[in-house]
């Protein structure tokens, strides 16, 4: 690629001044540009660019192409992202996951299991810390990559590349399941010789992407399940893992703390990067029951006279929220906010667990319609302050019940993010009278 002397960035978010900082440090010009201060980029010589480096929040093609994204092309100047500058600089190995649910947990869980080995890693990307405030030097780089991150992608080529799952979210950005699914797949994109390739088949849309996965370098992807076991990947027999991919049979059970099929999907995902890092079976055993598990994800709070408070502020969609209903009985189930495009009606199967509905935030109408027709007992709470107590109120007279905080919808109706709204649900819990 020529060499960048000149470049200008739209986005200056976290991902934007990471970009500018990193480029700066090695004399490259950057034009710097955001909406929030000015919406037209007017005065940009587009002759003397040599790339947009767009930010994961930019849209590329969907619901409309950002404009500056726009010029660019007519301009035919090249449109990168931090992930392709940081492909292009760094010397690790890049670990990459992605996935509708559980990239988060999976990134995590590696990172955790390699430091636990001593393995010289960091971790970053969609998780948080971006791309170019990592260093360069490290042996490995685990990287949480969103669908908005690998459609800006071009350079790819990841060592370790794994996709957990794959269902309908983000779709208004990605004009549909299809534009979705294939910035997901991108991940895939240049393998390298030797690369791990890995795919969850636990949903139709991963399992129709297997077959046109042919073996590079006579390795065929690694496939992966969270509930069954694969005759030729790496799954599970009720609560052992198994791989018979790489051949090494019975791995471990599966920790008491990371239970469900989520969790093991993960877990699956998270062995296979971990055997590309050199780790044993019996190293990745005895790590993995070590591993506490994030924060907002199916988190127990408190348990209040044998009722468990559940955090999980992250299932910000139906399929996460759906491994919390299979989790548990007895749900006195706190869920709304700002709705995404799947609604509870996929749900409908695991009704018939739900004791109580409480609803919050700008869907509680809407919602509260669907769960009548279903005759689900519930109420209009409007704020989780309201929700909690009233939910405290009915696990009292109901023992054997759990309190479960698992949306289905983001938060920025009524909270700066899934955090926030999280952190105050645990605050609510631990006011509750015992
Ligand atoms: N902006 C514009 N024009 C646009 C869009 C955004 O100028 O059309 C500007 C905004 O005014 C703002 C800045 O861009 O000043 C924000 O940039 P951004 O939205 O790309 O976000 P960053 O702060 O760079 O954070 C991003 C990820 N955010 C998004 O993808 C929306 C963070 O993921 C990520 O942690 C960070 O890079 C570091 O890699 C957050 C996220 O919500 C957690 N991700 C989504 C998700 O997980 O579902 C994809
Ligand atoms: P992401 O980073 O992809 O949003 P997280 O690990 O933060 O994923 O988990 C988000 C939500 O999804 C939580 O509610 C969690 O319980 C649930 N979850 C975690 N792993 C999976 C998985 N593999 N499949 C489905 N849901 C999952």
């Amino acid at each position: 690629m020529k060499t960048l002397k000149q470049v200008a960035i739209i986005g200056m978010g976290k991902t934007g001044e990471a970009t500018k900082h990193f480029l700066q440090q090695r004399d490259v010009v950057c034009h710097c540009y955001d909406d929030r201060w000015s919406p037209n980029q007017t005065d940009i010589d587009w002759k003397h660019l040599d790339a947009l480096i767009a930010s994961p929040g930019v849209a590329l093609w969907w619901p409309v192409p950002h404009p500056m994204v726009q010029l660019a092309r007519v301009n035919c100047v090249p449109i990168l992202n931090d992930i392709d500058l940081f492909q292009l600089y760094s010397n690790g190995a890049n670990i990459c996951v992605t996935g509708t649910n559980g990239k988060s947990t999976t990134v995590a869980l590696i990172n955790f299991i390699a430091e636990d080995n001593g393995v010289d890693c960091q971790l970053g990307g969609n998780f948080g810390t971006p791309a170019l405030s990592l260093q360069l030097t490290k042996k490995y780089n685990i990287l949480e990559l969103s669908s908005y991150q690998l459609e800006s992608c071009n350079i790819l080529g990841f060592d370790v590349s794994i996709i957990l799952n794959i269902t309908p979210d983000h779709l208004t950005r990605h004009g549909g399941l299809y534009g979705y699914s294939a910035a997901k797949q991108k991940i895939f994109a240049n393998s390298p010789p030797n690369a791990y390739r890995v795919i969850g088949v636990d949903d139709p849309c991963c399992v129709s992407m297997v077959d046109f996965l042919s073996p590079v370098n006579g390795l065929p992807p690694i496939k992966i399940s969270g509930h069954t076991l694969i005759s030729d990947g790496i799954g599970w027999d009720a609560n052992k893992l198994i791989d018979n991919y790489f051949n090494a049979g019975y791995i471990c059970d599966c920790p008491s703390q990371l239970d469900g099929t989520h969790n093991r999907q993960n877990i699956a995902a998270a062995y296979a990067a971990c055997h590309y890092m050199g780790i044993s079976s019996q190293q990745f055993a005895k790590s993995l029951k070590l591993f506490p598990g994030l924060a907002h994800r199916q988190e127990l709070v408190k348990v209040i006279n044998n009722t468990p408070y559940i955090n999980d502020s992250k299932a910000t969609n139906v399929q996460s929220v759906e491994q919390a209903l299979q989790r548990y009985d007895n749900i006195i189930w706190i869920l709304g906010g700002r709705p995404k495009e799947d609604g509870i009606e996929k749900l409908t199967s695991y009704f018939h667990k739900i004791k109580y509905a409480l609803l919050i935030g700008e869907v509680a109408e809407k919602w509260s319609q669907i769960l009548a027709l279903h005759e689900i007992p519930h109420q209009i709470s409007g704020v989780l302050s309201l929700a909690v107590q009233h939910a405290h109120k009915i696990a009292q007279q109901n023992s054997g019940s759990v309190v479960l905080f698992s949306p289905a919808c983001a938060s920025f109706d009524q909270f700066k993010n899934f955090e926030e709204r999280g952190n105050i649900f645990k605050k609510l819990v631990e006011d509750l009278p015992c």
